[in-house]
């Protein structure tokens, strides 16, 4: 195990090399004790009628509700990740669930940026029961990591606005057993189809960036000649305390700004980016 400052590691060689290459990998995450008790977890704080077709936990109003599903999901799955991986800390661990229903497909986006440094930032996505073909697969576009700006926020409009049938066709739809994880960098194109699998399916969302990063929300700003990005600092446990979902400007310190020149992909520019 090499330890290198300022990024994550991952433990198994194979996928650290997958993450290298194209952006993402699949490994054994926890076993069906884990899940029976991230299933207990959630049902002892969410009422079944508060979730809707899709639910997300770091929407939660309730404050206390949200730390109790992440303090619970560190006790259970802590270990995994500290096996999985090195110089990393998690700053959010949700619960991402879905009805089983036509409409309850998650679609295309990039999640928001938590670091200056892009390379800092795994997600893992894990889901509780098999996500396969009707159970609402997991799908990301290969090597996307490298294809944009790396900073998304909800303020910041998507590179891929006028791509997204196309960026589907050349995607990785992936059929994940429960309790298996898609690792990812958090800068990779993705989106989830529709659980139709007759059971509601948990899954859980774990982010993690480097021990010495900074966390910082992206703020942007549609300017004349592109978009003007602050990177706000943040407190670690901001996603356990603020609203994820608000449009507003973030409150914090402003620790880097950039103005980047903001290219929609046609076509042509994403084929050119994905060589086929
Ligand atoms: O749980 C899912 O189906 C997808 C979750 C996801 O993509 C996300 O939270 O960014």
């Amino acid at each position: 195990m090499t330890i290198q400052q300022g990024r994550i590691g991952m433990e198994d060689a194979a996928l650290e090399r997958s993450l290298a290459t194209v952006g993402y990998g699949v490994v054994p995450f926890i076993g069906d004790v884990e899940m029976v008790q991230l299933h207990r977890l959630f049902h002892a704080h969410v009422h079944e009628q508060a979730i809707g077709i899709k639910f997300d936990s770091l929407t939660e109003p309730t404050v206390a509700v949200r730390r109790a599903l992440h303090d619970g999901i560190m006790r259970i799955c802590g270990h995994r990740i500290a096996q999985l991986m090195n110089n990393y800390r998690v700053v959010i661990s949700m619960y991402y669930v879905k009805k089983s229903d036509s409409g309850s497909e998650l679609g295309l986006h990039l999640d928001p940026s938590m670091t200056i440094e892009p390379n800092d930032h795994i997600g893992i996505w894990v889901p509780l029961i098999d996500a396969d073909g009707s159970g609402g697969e997991f799908c990301i576009l290969p090597s996307s990591r490298h294809y944009t700006h790396p900073y998304h926020a909800l303020s910041i409009p998507s590179p891929y606005g006028q791509v997204g049938d196309l960026a589907k066709a050349h995607m990785d739809n992936l059929s994940v057993r429960a309790g298996h994880a898609v690792v990812f960098h958090n800068n990779m194109l993705h989106y989830s189809r529709p659980n139709v699998s007759g059971r509601t399916r948990l899954a859980l969302v774990i982010k993690m960036i480097a021990v010495e990063a900074p966390l910082v929300t992206a703020f942007g700003r549609q300017t004349d000649d592109g978009i003007e990005i602050d990177l706000i600092h943040v407190p670690d446990d901001y996603y356990r305390t603020a609203a994820f979902i608000k449009s507003g400007r973030p409150e914090g310190q402003v620790i880097a700004g950039m103005n980047i020149c903001h290219r929609v992909l046609t076509e042509k520019d994403l084929m050119a980016l994905i060589g086929d």
